[in-house]
């Protein structure tokens, strides 16, 4: 199967800072990880700080690939844009987060893409990502 890696704003930071939250593992070499997890799977990565470059990514390969799995950082609480691009394609999408958003602030409380995404995985620090494409 291909299955996109898709991360959002700040998350190119991972392994650089809050290591309490966010652990302290670049997302470059946990991405090598997941490859030798997956063999049977083409795994692709990209991150971009900017939202319509999210949409544009979801975009280029939500008709193709067989499976999503984003993580929309910031944008998860505020994006109706990004929820409008998931409920567009026909790729199923898997949310994930590595914190736990339920069990911080309140504003994390609400997901705009949620109710449009194939399911949601959070709270298991990266391993999030690897119960995500264990989905497909
Ligand atoms: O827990 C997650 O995966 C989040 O999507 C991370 C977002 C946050 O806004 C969401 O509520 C939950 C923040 C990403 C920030 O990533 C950083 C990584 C390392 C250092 C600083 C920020």
């Amino acid at each position: 199967m291909k299955i996109l890696i898709l991360n959002g704003p700040n998350l190119n930071l991972l392994g650089t800072r809050e290591p309490e939250i966010y652990g302290s593992q670049t997302f470059e070499d946990y991405f090598q990880i997941l490859q030798a997890q997956f063999p049977q799977h083409t795994l692709e990565y990209y991150q971009s700080n900017i939202e319509g470059e999210l949409i544009n990514k979801l975009h280029e390969v939500g008709f193709s690939y067989e499976g999503i799995v984003f993580n929309p950082g910031g944008y998860t609480h505020t994006s109706v844009a990004l929820r409008d691009a998931i409920a567009s394609i026909t790729t199923p999408v898997i949310e994930v987060h590595i914190s736990n958003p339920h069990a911080r602030e309140s504003f994390r409380h609400q997901s705009f893409v949620s109710p449009v995404c194939k399911g949601s995985i959070m709270g298991f620090g990266l391993d999030s990502y690897r119960l995500g494409i264990s989905s497909f």
